[in-house]
């Protein structure tokens, strides 16, 4: 089997998504997710002027020596322009592997570990009560484990949070919105939104919150610290991403789990973290962290060190990576939880998809390769809109961490 040529498709179906569809001399063809949220036409230009060109003509099936002639062939490693984009071909050639053996992808990395994928949701709320409302309304929907995010008494706007009545979207059409931030506000709210809640809901329901690397390492542990008694499944983004070293400091003082890595591009950004035990969860995707290939690396080095997966699922991440996603959820020994922020019916639509939800737990479906298409001509009517994710200033306008 050959490649014959690769396509690439930007549509905004409610939100902008990028999708690679690499196709082959059998009519066989594979879709890969190419999506990095606010900065989209920089991958879109890296694969059609640089990658789709070297793939004609190479085996579908040699997904591990195309995935290190993308990476040291670029001579510019890393970075999450060039792992997006490579991300996108792995995701594609893995689909054409399977579908041309006919096989779910799950069947090629291992089978089935588990039944099921254990998914959390996100419970949003413009105050405490709202929030309460937000997790009773995901609890009867099902779900068992909940990350719970709320505005600050006293604070214009937070992470996470919309306006009362409107779905948190990460990234908006137009410039970048601003928000503002106050750690001092945050640190003494957190702590008393989750003994409200786990007052009223009990100790069953798994409970994550994000910090969406906004605190300094001895903040971090002070919040973590206060949230031990309400026994959080984890506590994500606590520190900014960059520094591996700051979470030696973090995890002297807590013992509430930490997860990290939605914004990871390859295993070099979390090998010190996973070696010496520092986290518990990796949030690193195969959308932004290189592909199946380059996730199944990373994840059998963390399962070495208990460290177990998170993977980022927020809706800006196309269906296709949702499915890749859960075809690993499905079979790496060391899962740990799979995100579930669904996307619109619309998306769904256009992304026409076997994966399904049911009481809780999401099931990556039988059919084969990822089990995702996509609709060309619904596509074609939402095209690409410039979007941007927000900016973060403090108080007195320095800029802070969105
Ligand atoms: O801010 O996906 O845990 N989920 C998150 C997301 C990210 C967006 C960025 O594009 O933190 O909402
Ligand atoms: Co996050």
């Amino acid at each position: 089997m050959k490649i014959t040529h690769a396509e690439i498709i930007v549509c905004s179906p409610t939100r902008n998504f990028v999708t690679l569809v690499v196709h082959t001399d059998e009519g066989i063809y594979g879709l890969g997710d190419a999506t990095l949220n606010g900065r989209e036409m920089a991958v879109v230009s890296y694969l059609q002027e640089h990658v789709i060109p070297c793939l004609t003509g190479k085996d579908p099936f040699n997904t591990e020596d195309t995935w290190q002639f993308l990476y040291k062939g670029a001579y510019w490693k890393r970075g999450p322009v060039t792992m997006t984009s490579i991300a996108a071909v792995d995701m594609a050639l893995w689909d054409i592997k399977a579908k041309a053996l006919n096989v779910p992808l799950y069947q090629l990395l291992g089978g089935k570990s588990r039944e099921k994928v254990l998914v959390y949701c996100h419970a949003n709320g413009t105050d405490p009560h709202h929030t309460l409302e937000e997790v009773e309304k995901h609890i009867e929907m099902g779900y068992k484990a909940i990350r719970v995010q709320s505005g600050i008494p006293g604070m214009r706007g937070t992470y996470g949070v919309a306006k009362k009545g409107e779905k948190y979207e990460p990234a908006t059409p137009g410039l970048p919105q601003q928000y503002e931030w106050n750690t001092e506000k945050y640190l003494s709210f957190v702590p008393r939104l989750f003994e409200m809640i786990r007052n009223k809901i009990g100790e069953e329901i798994l409970l994550l919150h994000d910090a969406h690397h906004r605190l300094t390492p001895i903040e971090a542990a002070r919040l973590g610290r206060e949230l031990e008694p309400y026994h959080l499944f984890w506590l994500e983004d606590p520190v900014s991403e960059e520094l591996q070293e700051s979470f030696r400091l973090l995890r002297r003082h807590t013992t509430t789990p930490i997860a990290v890595g939605e914004i990871f591009s390859s295993v070099f950004d979390c090998h010190l973290l996973i070696t010496e035990q520092l986290i518990d969860y990796l949030r690193m995707t195969v959308l932004h962290g290189g592909g199946i290939t380059h996730i199944l690396k990373t994840a059998h080095l963390a399962e070495i060190y208990n460290v177990r997966t998170g993977f980022h699922g927020a809706t800006d991440l196309s269906p296709v990576t949702m499915a890749a996603s859960l075809h690993l959820d499905l079979s790496l020994h060391n899962f740990g939880i799979q995100e579930h922020m669904p996307h619109e019916p619309l998306v769904d639509e256009v992304f026409p998809h076997a994966y399904f939800f049911a009481g809780g737990y999401l099931y990556p479906g039988d059919a084969p390769g990822l089990g995702v298409d996509i609709n060309r001509q619904l596509a074609g009517k939402y095209p690409y809109r410039p979007a941007y994710l927000p900016i973060n200033r403090r108080d007195d306008g320095t800029m802070w961490n969105w």
